[in-house]
């Protein structure tokens, strides 16, 4: 988004939108920090968990220094665990109605997280803090009153759009058409510091330096070659997801061809037979590589309007948008590799189309509801829809695409996140897969 952009509204006003739309979640908070299931017998505090999808029961839990009892039980339909990292101590993979007793030891003042080691788990929410003796008073929610935790949100809410270091997903120019129209892209693989929110940079990998990758646009009948390097500390390869390509083509080590060990390169090479709304990304270690950043955007073509929402008004596309899910990693709960406050806004003036390409990198399904406008599904996985579908929630599971229209219809800031409210909202703020279009005059 431009400065030009940003001065639309200006920023005072801007800060007012956003702060208004704090209040007007601010119905969302749970409770769940209530302490319950916690006694004390012969100087050990004893404290039940409860493990399940996706929570850790209960979220905050304020106890004495002493010595301390976990009684975990896992109550889900998955196998999960509880790990508190900085005490060293974890319960064994507990299946579905299994428990176990964790003693923590002596624990002196301090604020412990809690979280589920299963890949994936702790990102979709299960995470829990441990507040002993007067570590409670840090920075807990839980000794927060209403006013302290209004002070805190509006304090993340005003940061928003905050400014950080690198912006993914750009749209790559070829670095070259050979005289036989083949459009050459380079792309490398490195291991990168990014920063995911103001002052978070996490280990990442990623494709030129920045996540997403640049978005990769062609034709169809566009022939393309991709001179790949592998600049990261373990092998990797590319697989393009949702594009027809030759089965050597496909990326998937060490079937349809060879890892690319670090230093090493590879080409990939074939033409864009079908329009398409793909995605590149690893498909070697890629619980890992791809939450870590290995992913970009790869269009061909374009995605039609369908004639019914063409006689509703929506006659061209004045904005494209790619929108990558993630989840887990380093990277974790984002945006286009980007947390709130860092996520961008966008922008429309009323009337205008935005088509949103929405692609789920991440481990788990995201609701994405844009409070205004009304979107409406045209593609799926870059088949198009001879009739659209309406959503102002649309799931998105991991690996899907959606390719989706909003027009720009009710002046105002409007919140889009992520419906499962763990990944967007809790005491102390907005966070993760939150952003908001600005629709203007
Ligand atoms: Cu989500």
């Amino acid at each position: 988004m431009s400065r030009a952009d940003r001065s639309v509204l200006g920023w005072g006003a801007f800060a007012v939108a956003i702060a208004a739309l704090v209040l007007a979640i601010f119905g969302l908070q749970d409770d769940s920090s209530a302490s319950g299931g916690e006694s004390e017998a012969g100087g050990v505090t004893e404290v039940d968990v409860s493990l399940s999808e996706w929570q850790i029961g209960p979220i905050m839990t304020e106890i004495p220094a002493g010595e301390v009892v976990l009684n975990v039980t896992n109550d889900g339909t998955m196998v999960h665990n509880l790990s508190i990292p900085a005490l060293g101590v974890k319960t064994a993979d507990l299946q579905p109605g299994q428990s176990e007793q964790l003693e923590l030891g002596n624990v002196t003042d301090n604020q412990y997280d809690m979280l589920c080691e299963i890949a994936g788990h702790a990102a979709s929410g299960m995470t829990a803090q441990l507040m002993v003796g007067s570590g409670g008073d840090m920075t807990g929610a839980g000794s927060m009153d209403w006013q302290e935790m209004d002070r805190v949100m509006e304090d993340v809410a005003l940061e928003y759009p905050a400014k950080t270091e690198g912006i993914g997903g750009k749209l790559m120019e070829p670095t070259e058409v050979t005289a036989d129209g083949t459009k050459v892209f380079d792309v490398t693989a490195s291991n990168v510091q990014w920063e995911v929110e103001p002052g978070k940079f996490v280990d990442a990998m990623a494709y030129n330096g920045v996540v997403p990758g640049p978005e990769i646009h062609i034709e169809v009948g566009d022939r393309i070659r991709i001179n790949f390097k592998n600049e990261m500390d373990e092998s990797t390869d590319i697989h393009f997801h949702g594009i027809r390509v030759p089965n050597n083509m496909d990326g998937v080590d060490p079937y349809t061809q060879a890892a690319v060990a670090p230093g090493e390169s590879f080409v990939y090479e074939f033409d864009a037979l079908e329009p398409a709304v793909g995605i590149y990304h690893s498909h070697h270690n890629a619980q890992e590589q791809i939450p870590n950043g290995l992913f970009g955007a790869f269009t061909i073509g374009e995605m039609p309007i369908p004639e019914y929402l063409q006689d509703k008004g929506y006659t061209k596309v004045d904005k494209k948008v790619n929108m990558v899910l993630n989840d887990a990693g380093t990277i974790g709960l984002s945006l286009n590799g980007k947390s709130f406050p860092a996520t961008e806004p966008y922008t429309l003036r009323k009337g205008e189309v935005m088509m949103v390409n929405y692609f789920n990198e991440g481990l788990t399904a995201h609701p994405m509801h844009l409070h205004q406008p009304m979107g409406w599904i045209v593609a799926k996985d870059g088949q198009p829809l001879d009739f659209p579908m309406p959503g102002d929630t649309i799931n998105i599971a991991p690996g899907e695409r959606y390719t989706v229209l909003y027009k720009g219809t009710d002046v105002g800031v409007w919140a889009w996140h992520c419906h499962i409210l763990t990944h967007a909202e809790s005491s102390t703020g907005m966070f993760g897969m939150v952003t908001a279009v600005i629709v203007t005059q």
